[in-house]
């Protein structure tokens, strides 16, 4: 049996993640959220905590209770709320991760073993200064313009670095060895976009936005211009990313940290797609000056050719996949009455 904590796990990702991990019968998953977990999600795992990452004392007592095998650390405020919280996502991104990764320091001594640490990181660790550098930059590699514009980039690019700093100098001064407590692993993911629920607080969200609409018949402003391009991917292929980067034997990766992508469709081809799938879709581009200037900030593509080299990393969406075989079939589903 191994034992998992999942934070944020009534977000987006934990949805997909708990569904993916609960097939597998010897996986016991503990679910922490600030929400209460969804109805459909409690069968799923074998405790699900209403709890704050803030809170060190839950965090204690949950180590207490449980030896846990892997941490997905998915908890944070997304880059518009967090431009519009900065202190607040400040504490949840950074602090928050410090106390999970404290928390996985104890559990590892406790253990006497290396604790998996998965950390999804995001495209807004990028920050490239104009639309002509976008355009030039191309796919962007993973040491390439770490000059985030956004509180939540800024916190992104650091918890990368402080993961990094618990696997490899955590207390390096001190007498006993204490390297060896975590195995940090983390991704960084492009916009994403789900059947079945719907990001808040993002600002790639008008991909999944206009969809959702859309497949409900109501008119969408698409808050970003027509021709603005970044990095997607269905979310089956981020779950999927994450399963696999916690599957690959430690010697074959290269890095800690890496770039994944599946396509990178502009507003406007995604609309297109849109449309195909629902002819009478209402969608206006009125963008919010603000928030482009943030999108137009992140790369237009990364280059994930290590993830590829190093752990095999395949998307199986491609967009007209993602859209013909998930999406579409899928939020007919939902929103079907
Ligand atoms: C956001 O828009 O903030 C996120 C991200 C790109 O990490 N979806």
């Amino acid at each position: 049996m191994k034992t998992i904590l999942i934070t944020g796990a009534n977000g987006e990702i934990g949805h997909g993640l708990i569904s993916r991990l609960a097939e597998r019968n010897y996986v016991r998953i503990v679910a922490l959220d600030l929400q209460e977990l969804d109805e459909s999600l409690k069968p799923k795992v074998h405790r699900a905590i209403t709890g704050d990452i803030l809170d060190t004392a839950l965090l204690e007592s949950l180590s207490a209770t449980y030896n846990f095998d892997t941490i997905y650390h998915l908890a944070a405020l997304l880059s518009t709320k967090a431009e519009r919280q900065p202190v607040l996502a400040h504490k949840v991104n950074v602090d928050g991760t410090l106390n999970l990764l404290e928390m996985a320091v104890g559990q590892s001594r406790l253990q006497g073993r290396e604790i998996k640490f998965l950390y999804p990181s995001s495209i807004a660790v990028y920050g490239l200064p104009d639309l002509q550098t976008k355009a030039r930059a191309g796919k962007v590699k993973e040491h390439e313009w770490l000059t985030p514009r956004t509180m939540y980039g800024i916190n992104k690019l650091y918890c990368e670095q402080l993961g990094i700093y618990y696997a490899r100098y955590y207390r390096q001064l001190d007498a006993e060895a204490t390297q060896g407590l975590i195995d940090f692993r983390a991704l960084r993911f492009p916009g994403l976009i789900s059947a079945v629920t719907v990001p808040t607080g993002g600002t790639s969200d008008y991909a999944p936005e206009m969809l959702h609409a859309a497949a409900q018949g109501k008119p969408y402003a698409c808050f970003v211009r027509e021709d603005t391009r970044i990095p997607f991917m269905a979310m089956p292929d981020a779950v999927e990313a994450l399963l696999q980067l916690e599957a690959a034997p430690r010697q074959k990766l290269t890095r800690f940290v890496y770039n994944v992508t599946a396509f990178n469709p502009s507003a406007q081809e995604i609309f297109n797609l849109v449309r195909h799938a629902f002819p009478k879709a209402q969608v206006t581009f009125t963008p919010d000056l603000k928030r482009q200037k943030i999108v137009d900030s992140w790369p237009a593509d990364v280059d994930d050719s290590a993830a590829r080299a190093d752990w095999s990393w395949q998307p199986a969406y491609d967009l007209r996949r993602a859209f013909e075989e998930y999406l579409v079939p899928g939020v007919l589903q939902r929103y079907q009455t």
